[in-house]
């Protein structure tokens, strides 16, 4: 309760912070863009993982202000970042329950001057569950828009090749679970290999998530995934730091 109260009182405050997460092209490691995970910045309690508050927002209703008030900051720093780069943004499935939420990210884009072809939403097939129909209507939207789509976490829960077709995904992540498991679990491997092996044969790309060092890079690329994100490339950074880092890359 009190914590709850903390949280609807941060959102307005500006204490919900953006990190940024590199993301790789594989074949030439190339920076491609980031994904954006909220922290909160706790005024006693110091910076906080999403596990801290993510699953309370969720329960009280509070993500979908929260998730929107991370996307406004995140915009915001990256409008000036390289045009090429691609921002990623998380949505929860109760996001996709709201009618308005289209339009919420349009108004968003038009109000940060933050190009539509720049911003890529993942969305995890939970989200897609409940109403299928109402999601694919809201992202369809989004779509005409020129937003990109990415399946975010696949091969964790579900992972039905229906949804794959029902919804033009411009990517799959793949979740990390697997990418950390691969090199003491063959199985893992093997989820890694398929869920590749699904990218190419309905030519999307795919994105291995929780790259951690150079052999586990080297053996999903090997495997024919086409991008990476993970501790490889370092920690999700805030604001300051991912600027500092596009400046040293020039
Ligand atoms: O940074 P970390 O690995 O702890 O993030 C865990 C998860 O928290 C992410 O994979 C994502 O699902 C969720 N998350 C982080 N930021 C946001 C956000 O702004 N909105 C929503 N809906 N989920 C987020
Ligand atoms: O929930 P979602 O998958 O969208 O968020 C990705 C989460 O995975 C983030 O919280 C991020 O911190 C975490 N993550 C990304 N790469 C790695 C990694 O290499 N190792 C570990 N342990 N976690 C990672
Ligand atoms: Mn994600
Ligand atoms: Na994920």
């Amino acid at each position: 309760k009190v914590l709850e109260a903390e949280l609807r009182a941060a959102i307005p405050h500006g204490e919900i912070v953006p990190y940024f997460a590199q993301q790789v092209d594989l074949a030439t490691g190339d920076l491609t863009g980031f994904e954006v995970l909220a922290r909160w910045q706790h005024p006693q309690r110091g910076l906080l993982e999403p596990a801290a508050f993510i699953p309370l927002a969720e329960k009280t209703g509070l993500i979908a202000d929260l998730s929107l008030a991370v996307t406004r900051l995140a915009l915001l720093a990256a409008r000036d970042w390289d045009p090429a780069l691609v921002i990623s943004i998380n949505i929860a499935p109760r996001q996709l329950k709201d009618a308005w939420f289209a339009q919420k990210i349009i108004k968003l884009l038009a109000e940060t001057g933050f190009p539509a072809g720049r911003l890529e939403i993942e969305i995890t097939e939970r989200a897609l569950f409940d109403n299928l129909a109402m999601a694919q209507s809201i992202l369809g939207s989004l779509k005409n828009q020129g937003v990109r789509l990415a399946l975010d976490d696949f091969g964790k829960g579900y992972s039905g090749i229906a949804h794959l077709r029902a919804l033009e995904f411009d990517r799959i992540k793949i979740d990390r679970s697997h990418v950390l498991a691969m090199r003491d679990d063959p199985e893992s491997a093997a989820i890694v290999n398929a869920v590749a092996r699904l990218g190419e044969c309905f030519n999307v790309p795919v994105t291995a998530e929780g790259v951690a060092d150079a052999a586990t890079e080297e053996r999903v690329r090997a495997l024919g995934c086409t991008g990476g994100q993970g501790y490889l490339y370092g920690r999700p950074a805030d604001v300051a730091v991912t600027r500092r880092l596009l400046f040293d890359r020039r």
